[in-house]
């Protein structure tokens, strides 16, 4: 092992949902790690403020427009990727939504949206690359895993369910294309200031902290939220060399929530 193994230089990485958040912090980490970056966006409006976003970290990225629960729109993008910067070496399941309801009060629909987004659309983008990596020999997959692969609360039925399916995913995919030396692990982030939690850190209106936010934090042996810079390192292991033998894996980085029974009395 060379130190030199935790590089990307002159690979080609697609992560999805990155024009802010956690994605995009990956994203920037690979690119100084010397990969060269594709990402998407669903939204029109995201497309030229990800890419003014690099811009501004001096990173040349790659943007597309394209919904990832869409099988057409991925193959189309998959294809121009590989046109306009190469066969992709490193995919990153990231773009993810949720929705906190109750179950009782949740809408059928509703719950296939979050699993079409956070489960289907890993399984749609994975599919499309993983051809190209088993013919250069080699390849990367790291789904967007949570605390809620593991552990349910409440009002968030659809977004654990399909995060434990992600899970199985990973696992499934490592079982079934480790022979052609891809490699396919997750990471679970714990609870990471961005705008998808936003909502659970907000202000109370006489200016105190939101319950959600103290409950957090306790929860938490680190005694803080992540930020996305937490999740850069073991991401960027993930996905260069230096982890060839690591596989089916799902890598928690929750600043110790997984291994705490909580506060005592
Ligand atoms: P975020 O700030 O809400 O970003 C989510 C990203 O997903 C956005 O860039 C969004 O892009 C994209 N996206 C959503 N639906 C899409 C679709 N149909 N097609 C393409 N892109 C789509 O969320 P985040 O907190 O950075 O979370 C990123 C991932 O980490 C998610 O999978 C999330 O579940 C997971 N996660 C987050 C936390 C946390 O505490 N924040 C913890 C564990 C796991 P556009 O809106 O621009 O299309
Ligand atoms: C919630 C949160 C979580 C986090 C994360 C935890 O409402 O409980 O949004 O689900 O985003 O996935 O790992």
């Amino acid at each position: 092992m060379k130190m030199s193994d935790f590089r990307l230089d002159g690979k080609v990485a697609l992560v999805t949902g990155a024009t802010y958040g956690i994605g995009f912090a990956i994203a920037c980490a690979f690119a100084e790690a010397g990969a060269k970056i594709a990402f998407n966006t669903h939204s029109p409006a995201h497309l030229e403020e990800g890419i003014e976003n690099y811009k501004a970290q001096g990173i040349d990225a790659h943007g597309y427009l394209c919904d990832v629960t869409d099988e057409n729109q991925v193959a189309e993008m998959v294809k121009k990727i590989e046109e306009e910067i190469g066969t992709v070496d490193i995919l990153v399941n990231n773009a993810g939504i949720i929705k906190r309801i109750p179950m009782a009060e949740m809408d059928a629909a509703e719950f296939r949206r979050v699993v079409d987004v956070d489960l289907n659309a890993p399984f749609i983008v994975s599919k499309a690359v993983i051809p190209g990596m088993i013919e250069k020999g080699h390849g990367k997959i790291i789904n967007i895993c949570s605390m809620m692969s593991e552990l349910g609360r409440e009002t968030v039925s659809a977004y654990a369910a399909a995060k434990g399916g992600l899970k199985m995913l990973t696992r499934n995919i490592c079982s079934e294309y480790g022979q052609y030396n891809i490699q396919c692990n997750g990471i679970g982030p714990g609870y990471i200031a961005t705008p998808q939690t936003a909502p659970l850190r907000e202000k109370q209106p006489d200016g105190s902290r939101h319950p959600f936010d103290q409950f957090i934090v306790g929860r938490t042996p680190a005694a803080r939220w992540g930020s996305t810079e937490d999740l850069t390192g073991p991401a960027v292991f993930l996905a260069s060399d230096a982890s060839n033998f690591v596989n089916g894996h799902i890598l928690y980085v929750d600043g110790g929530i997984l291994a705490y029974i909580g506060k005592q009395p």
